[in-house]
Formats: structure tokens, C-alpha cells, sequence
């Protein structure tokens, strides 16, 4: 018999795939239906073998649920808007479109040759105006519904290059390019109001609970970052007004002792007026004003601040508290002011150490009472109150309660909710992108333009710039347009959008890729939807999936869609890594997916990337772990193709047999069988174990070797069954091997198109004995047990046997002797 070539063989199987469309699907609401999806590539050129660990896992989910008699939609394409576009054809003139192109012709076709049962039929790119056109109506939808605004919003700048910068073009606070120093600039940027969903996305998570990873559920509570507390009036010393602060620790109001606001604070300027501080002050908030608000939250940001010169006062002790600038509290939170309490709290401890402001203990833990002079960092676990009016005394706990309706009571606060979650700032001065569909008539204002006139495309017979910045704003034919409400000259917006806007509904496009008369049909995105089985990087547990649950909920309530979750089911896969460092080109420690292809094919790439880690783990690349898995497939071929020739039937798998003529052996087998098809069945289906189920498939080829000659003699048919079953199994994690061999021994039809075995729970019983049971040479009953049951546990049984136990209810047992398989005698007095 011919040798395992995988390439002849891989290829000849793909060739068969495609042209009987054996992974096309239709919505067909008799059938039940499943979507697994993969987060797709950006086109970037080349396969990476992280692109080859998440297809692959997905790949074994979708044909897994096809042999269950799914209608399984496993569709592919492209994130295909984007930065490294550009660059590259900065690089290499070659322009954006060419490059993306010709990568996803790559990429296509090596992915292709991993065999996934994919529909390609519903392939997508988002650079495609085809696609990005609906994306354009959505964003003016969203205007219309006021979830899209204009709002001034720092951004990084580059003095040097008059150029807006990604943050990942900024190195060190530098320009990637040029080096200078990057300057926070305020810039109109287009918005999305995704706060406006906070509390559903927040809620929401609770129904997902289960079937997302609790730690990425988690991630997402914590993005929101809902906070309780409430809002508090310090009033100026000077009469003239109030300043408002936002705490979660309203219990520790006694202990305010100084005052810390944002350097952009409104009332910043007058604090200042005419104060020996003003100039430090000054000089101070433009320092503050350039530097990124990342960093002013880092929690090793060295604090640092200025006196106003100005005082408030602390409305229930009266005591008078210096207002400072301070580097760590930010405007766009909560009040943008914050009560320091330096003795509960961290930064504020650091604070008032380095500046010598006073700490005042409020919360001591039960029993002890703290010295302020004596602490050494901020207490700020719960405790008693101390020293602070009515309350003192009181549990921290039920003094927030307290004085949270003390403060309403007295008109002196209210209560308040804040959340870190901020809108989506969609606005990119970026050429790469789907343009934002907005028009600016001197007339009429601001204008969206009307959905007969989408798409706005994207001008492709363009030169891309060497400095990096955008050429639309210079394209004349792009820019200048006619106003949609009066026809008066108008300019075009020369800002795309951000490539999380194509990511954030892509899921839903796949449901009809060739709609063109409108985003989706409706009723195949009903049908296919919510997406059954979502697979991706941990890398997107935040943004990608907040978008995308964000965008669901906006389209539900325009009327598009009737879900309210995008993915029911998340897995994240880990990273694949060499060398103990992911795999990257900068390491120099990349293995090509290609290379590996064309050495050892794609089923022992697969098996290998199945086999190595568990899929939330991260895979360390080992060369003897794909020989390894080069190894098994050629033990797999070479037992049905060699050692088992003739024998193999096209029987089909878990054949129904009469148990009793079945030799030992034979029994055996056909135990090992349908404990196989459980297995590995149990191992996929919700828990991704792909290595144990794969282990049990080794298992079973083990024991057909190692009894291949009297099995051969004893029951063909059992061996012809068992094979049948096991390339049924295997199929999911190695698709071309199996299907050949599945031809090899017989069968016509596609091993694609086969059913999951159906086993026998009968089959997985071992046989059992009965034995007698005595207690001092005297009959008291019969236990079943095991055949091969060892005698521990036989003796176990029989104490526990209702009749035994009652003769020997108050005695000691002095010995217990088993005669294997036949009796037990047990001696008590
Ligand atoms: C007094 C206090 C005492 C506070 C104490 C904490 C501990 P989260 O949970 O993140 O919402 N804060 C309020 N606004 C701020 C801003 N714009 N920039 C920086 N910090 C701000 O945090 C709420 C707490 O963060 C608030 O409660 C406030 O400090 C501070 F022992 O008020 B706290
Ligand atoms: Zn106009």
C-alpha cells in the first residue's frame, strides 16, 4: 500500500470540499442552527501560527456540531481597514488598497490549505465599499438617534509632522517618526454615545455569565467601572461659591482635610486670580494639559501638585482646607474635584506627606484606635467611625448608608453613581478607513449625508503621503461636495473611522454578505443569530466585545436586529509561544505556518496545535511535539492501510452486534469503542479538551495494534466497526487523513457528510460477577461487582450490603478474606 503523503492527500480533499460546496449553508429554520466564529485577521500578509492555534479550534467546533446534525455557519474574512496599510505603503510604495489586496489573496490561500470548513462563499472584506457602505448608514442612523455627537477631545500631536498619531505611533511619548516630543492637541472628533447603554452593558453580563470566561466578564464590570457614592458642596472660604466633589467614601467626610481638583477644572482660573501662587499655578496646568491621561491614572504616577492659594471648608467640621492642583485627578470623572482624606486613602496619604498637610484619623479598625502622627501608609480598610459627629462609632459599612441620606437630608450632598466607561471616540485623521459620511455647508451646519448618496468611497487613485498625514484633506475632488439640504458648496469630513466600527458587526453581515439593498436580511441574521460560539484573543476582551455589544443594542432599538447579545458563548485561546517568548519577528523566534504545512501537512499541524495545550493556555512550540504528532497520523495510516488491508469494511461505525457471540477480545474492543465515541464526544462538546479526546483516539489505536493478529482471526467485523468509529472521531481534528482513509477502506460518501456514531451505553458496561457474601462462614447475601473489580473494593461492597451490615451492626470486624470472583467471608464478634 502507498506511504502517507499528506500534501497529495490534503490538496486532493480541499479540491473535493469546494467543488461539492460541502460547507455552504442556507438558513433553513427546519434545521437547528449553530454559528462558530472566529475573530477575523487583519490582513497583515501572512499567516501567523496564532491565526493557526484559533482556526483550528474553531474549526473542530463547527465540524463537531455539523455530525451533530447542525446547520453550521463557519464563515471567514477580512478587518482590512487599518494602520500597517499605510505604513507599508509608505515603505514600499505601494498603495494601501494593492497591499491589502494582495495580502488577503495570501492569507486566503493559506488558509485554505489548513483545511477548515469554512463558507467561502460568504467571504468579506470591510475595505470594500460593498461593505463599509451599511456601516455609513448605521453612523448616520446613530446621528439621527443622537448617538452620535462632535465633541473637542485631546488627541496626540506631533509638532514636527502637523500630524494626529495613533497611540501605538507613539513611542515614549515621541513621534515614531521623527522623534519630537508628542503634544496633547484639542480636535473636533466625532463620537459615539455608547454611555447611553452603560447600564444594559453592564446588566447584560450577568446573562452571559457561563458561557464567557468569568475573567473577561470581569474585565468588562471593571471598563464600565460603575461606582457609588455621592456628590458633596464644599463651600469657598471667601463666600463666593461652591465646589463639588465626587466620593465613594462618603464615611470618612470628617477626615477631609484638604481639597485636590484637576489642573482643567472650571473654577481653576479664578482660584488662582491674583494669588502669589498664580504663576507656579500656571506653569503647572500646562504641564498637565500635555501629558496623556493614561499615565496621570497609573498607579505609580509620582503625585504632584500646587496650592491655589485658595481655601473651602469642610461642611461638617468646619475646618479650613488648602484647594490644590493635583497631577492624579482628572476632569472627565466625577466632579473633576476630589476631598482629600489623607489618612484613608493612598494617594492622598502620598500627597499630604509630600506637601505637609494635615491627616486626621476617622476609621479605625474594631478595637484600636490609630495616631495619625504614627501611620505610615493610609488605612483604608473598613472599621469604626471615630471622631466624626453623630456617626462616630458606627460601622463604616452602615455609615455610608447614613450619610449618604444625612447629606440629602441636610441639602448638603446628594446621592451619586459614576462610571469609568466613556464614549467612543470614532474620529481617525487617517486616509486607511471607511469614510465618516458627514457633510459642513457654511448654511446649513453640519450635514449627514443622505442614504441614497452612500457610499461616500473612499478615494483610491490617491498617493499616500510621506509624512504620514492623510491626504484627503488635499484631495479637492474628495473634499468639495454640495450641501444635501441646500446644494450650496459644502465640504466633505476628511476623518475615517475607526476600524472597531467594521469589527463591531461584521458577525451579523456574514448572515447575508451579498445584501445589497440593505445591511442585512432579516430574517437569515434572525436565524443565525446570536453567534453560538465566538473564539478569539484575550487581546479583545475589552474593546472589540464592548463595541460589539454596544452596536447590537443600537441596532435592536433602530429595528434592525431582535437580539441583545452579539455572542453567547466566548472561548479565549492562549497565545502560541518558543522558547518561553510569543512567537514574534522582532524575537526572531517565529515558525511559519507554511513551512510547517509543506513539511509535515496540515492534519499533523492541526493535531499537533489540539494536542500540545488545553485552548485557554498558552502553547509552547516544540519540535518534538509535532514529530510526535507527524508520528501518530503515520501509525493511524499505516494500521489501516498495512496491518489492517482487507479487513476494514465500509461497515459503518458502532455496529449494532449481538453481545453474546462476541469473543472476550472482540467485547473488549467494542467496550473501547463506544467508550471512544463518548469520549471524545464529551471532551469537544463544551470543553474543548481536544488533547484527551485526541489521547483516547491514541488509546484505541494502541490496542488494535497490539491485538491486531488475534482480532483479525476473532472479529473482523468488531476490528471494521472500531476502525470505522475512529476515523469518524478523528475527523474533526484531522479532516484530510481521515477522509482518505475513510475512502481507502471503502466508503463512497464523504466522510464530511457522516453522522456523529451513535454508541451504546450498554457497550460501555464491563461484565460483572456475582459473589456471595458471608459473615462467619454463614450466607448473608449476593453483591454484583466488576469483573475486573480489585479486591479492596469487592470488600468494600459487601460490608456495605444492607443483609451483611445487620449481622455485623455492633460488632468488630476482626478479618475480611476474598476468593476473587466468588465469595467473600467476613469474621466479626
Ligand atoms: C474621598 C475618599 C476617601 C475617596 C477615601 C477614596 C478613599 P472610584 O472607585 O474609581 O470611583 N476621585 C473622585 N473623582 C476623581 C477624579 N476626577 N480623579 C481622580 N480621583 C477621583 O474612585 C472614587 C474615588 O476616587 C473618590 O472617593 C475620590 O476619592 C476619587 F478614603 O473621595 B474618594
Ligand atoms: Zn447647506
Amino acid at each position: 500500500m502507498k506511504r502517507y503523503e499528506p500534501l497529495s492527500v490534503e490538496a486532493k480533499w480541499q479540491g473535493k470540499w469546494t467543488a461539492g460546496r460541502s460547507f455552504h449553508v442556507e438558513a433553513d429554520p427546519s434545521k437547528p442552527k449553530y454559528y462558530v466564529l472566529e475573530m477575523f485577521p487583519y490582513p497583515s500578509g501572512r499567516i501567523h501560527m496564532g491565526h493557526v492555534r484559533v482556526y483550528t479550534i474553531g474549526d473542530v467546533v463547527a465540524r463537531f456540531k455539523r455530525m451533530h446534525g447542525f446547520n453550521v455557519l463557519h464563515p471567514m474574512g477580512w478587518d482590512a481597514f487599518g494602520l500597517p496599510a499605510e505604513n507599508a505603503a509608505i515603505k514600499n510604495k505601494l498603495h494601501p488598497a494593492k497591499w491589502t489586496y494582495s495580502n488577503i489573496d495570501n492569507m486566503r490561500s493559506q488558509l485554505q490549505k489548513m483545511g477548515y470548513s469554512l463558507d467561502w462563499e460568504r467571504e468579506l472584506a470591510t475595505c470594500d465599499a460593498s461593505y463599509y457602505r451599511w456601516e455609513q448608514l448605521f453612523f448616520v442612523k446613530f446621528f439621527e438617534k443622537g448617538l452620535v455627537y462632535r465633541k473637542n477631545s485631546p488627541q496626540n500631536w506631533c509638532p514636527d509632522c502637523h500630524t494626529v498619531l495613533a497611540n501605538e505611533q507613539v513611542e515614549d511619548g515621541k513621534c515614531w517618526r521623527c522623534d519630537s516630543e508628542v503634544e496633547q492637541k484639542d480636535l473636533e472628533q466625532w463620537f459615539l454615545r455608547i454611555t447611553a447603554y452603560t447600564e444594559e452593558l453592564l446588566k447584560d453580563l450577568d446573562t452571559l455569565a457561563g458561557g464567557w470566561p468569568e475573567r473577561v466578564l470581569t474585565m468588562q464590570r471593571n471598563w464600565i467601572g460603575k461606582s457609588v457614592g455621592c456628590e458633596i458642596d464644599f463651600p469657598l472660604e471667601d463666600g463666593s461659591g461652591n465646589v463639588r466633589v465626587f466620593t465613594t467614601r462618603q464615611d470618612t467626610l470628617w477626615g477631609a482635610t484638604f481639597m485636590s481638583i484637576a489642573a482643567e477644572h472650571p473654577l481653576a482660573a479664578k482660584l488662582i486670580a491674583g494669588k502669589p501662587q498664580e504663576a507656579d499655578a500656571k506653569a503647572f496646568i500646562e504641564k498637565i494639559r500635555n501629558m496623556d491621561r493614561i499615565k496621570r491614572q497609573a498607579d505609580d504616577l509620582e503625585k504632584e501638585g500646587v496650592f491655589t492659594g485658595s481655601y473651602c471648608v469642610n461642611p461638617v467640621t468646619g475646618a479650613k482646607m488648602p484647594i490644590y492642583l493635583a497631577n492624579f485627578v482628572l476632569m472627565g470623572y466625577g466632579t473633576g474635584a476630589v476631598m482629600a482624606v489623607p489618612a484613608h486613602d493612598q494617594r492622598d496619604f502620598e500627597f499630604a506627606k509630600k506637601y505637609g498637610l494635615p491627616l486626621k484619623v476617622v476609621i479605625n479598625p474594631k478595637g484600636q484606635n490609630f495616631d495619625a502622627a504614627a501611620l505610615t501608609e493610609a488605612y483604608t480598610d473598613p472599621g469604626v467611625l471615630f471622631d466624626s459627629g453623630p456617626f462616630t462609632g458606627q460601622d463604616s459599612s452602615d455609615a455610608k448608608v447614613a450619610i449618604a441620606d444625612w447629606l440629602e437630608a441636610e441639602n448638603k450632598g446628594t446621592r451619586a453613581v459614576n462610571y469609568r466607561l466613556r464614549d467612543w471616540n470614532i474620529s481617525r485623521q487617517r486616509y486607511w478607513g471607511a469614510p465618516i459620511p458627514m457633510v459642513y455647508c457654511a448654511e446649513c451646519g453640519v450635514v449627514p449625508v443622505p442614504e441614497k448618496d452612500l457610499p461616500v468611497k473612499l478615494p483610491l487613485d490617491i498617493q499616500v503621503r510621506e509624512d504620514g498625514r492623510s491626504p484627503l484633506p488635499d484631495t479637492p475632488e474628495f473634499v468639495n461636495t454640495t450641501c444635501p439640504k441646500c446644494g450650496g458648496p459644502a465640504r466633505r469630513e476628511t476623518d475615517t473611522m475607526d476600524t472597531f466600527m467594521e469589527s463591531s458587526w461584521y458577525f451579523l453581515r456574514y448572515a447575508c454578505p451579498q445584501e445589497d439593498t440593505a445591511p442585512f436580511d432579516a430574517e437569515a441574521v434572525k436565524y443565525w443569530s446570536p453567534v453560538d460560539q465566538y473564539v478569539g484573543g484575550i487581546e479583545h476582551a475589552i474593546l472589540h466585545l464592548l463595541y460589539s455589544r454596544f452596536y447590537v443594542k443600537a441596532l435592536r432599538d433602530l429595528g434592525y436586529v431582535t437580539h441583545a447579545e452579539p455572542f453567547a458563548n466566548l472561548l479565549t485561546q492562549g497565545m502560541v509561544i518558543k522558547d518561553g517568548a510569543k512567537m514574534s519577528k522582532s524575537k526572531g523566534n517565529v515558525v511559519d505556518p507554511d513551512d510547517m504545512v509543506a513539511k509535515y501537512g496540515a492534519d499533523t499541524v492541526r493535531v499537533f496545535m489540539l494536542f500540545a495545550a488545553p485552548p485557554e493556555k498558552d502553547l509552547e512550540w516544540s519540535d518534538t511535539g509535532i514529530e510526535g504528532a507527524a508520528r501518530f497520523l503515520n501509525r493511524l495510516w499505516r494500521l489501516v492501510t498495512e496491518e489492517l488491508e482487507g479487513i476494514v469494511m465500509p461497515s459503518g461505525p458502532c455496529l449494532p452486534v449481538d453481545q453474546s457471540r462476541l469473543s472476550p477480545l472482540a467485547r473488549e474492543l467494542r467496550r473501547r469503542e463506544h467508550a471512544m465515541v463518548a469520549k471524545v464526544a464529551k471532551d469537544i462538546e463544551g470543553q474543548f479538551q481536544f488533547n484527551t479526546a485526541i489521547a483516547a483516539t491514541m488509546e484505541m489505536i494502541n490496542f488494535l495494534y497490539a491485538n491486531v493478529e488475534e482480532l483479525k482471526k476473532e472479529d473482523p467485523e468488531a476490528v471494521s466497526s472500531a476502525v470505522n468509529s475512529l476515523l469518524v472521531v478523528l475527523s474533526p481534528m484531522a479532516p484530510h487523513v481521515c477522509e482518505e482513509l475513510w475512502e481507502a477502506i471503502g466508503h463512497a460518501r464523504l466522510l464530511a457528510d457522516e453522522p456523529w456514531p451513535a454508541y451504546d451505553p450498554e457497550a460501555l458496561a464491563t461484565d460483572t460477577v456475582t459473589v456471595v457474601v458471608q459473615v462467619c462462614g454463614k450466607l448473608r447475601g449476593k453483591i454484583e461487582v466488576a469483573a475486573d473489580a480489585d479486591e479492596e473494593s469487592v470488600k468494600a461492597q459487601a460490608l456495605a450490603e444492607e443483609n451483611v451490615a445487620r449481622h455485623i451492626e455492633g460488632k468488630t470486624v476482626r478479618k475480611v478474606i476474598c476468593v476473587p470472583g466468588k465469595l467473600v467471608n467476613i469474621v466479626a464478634n
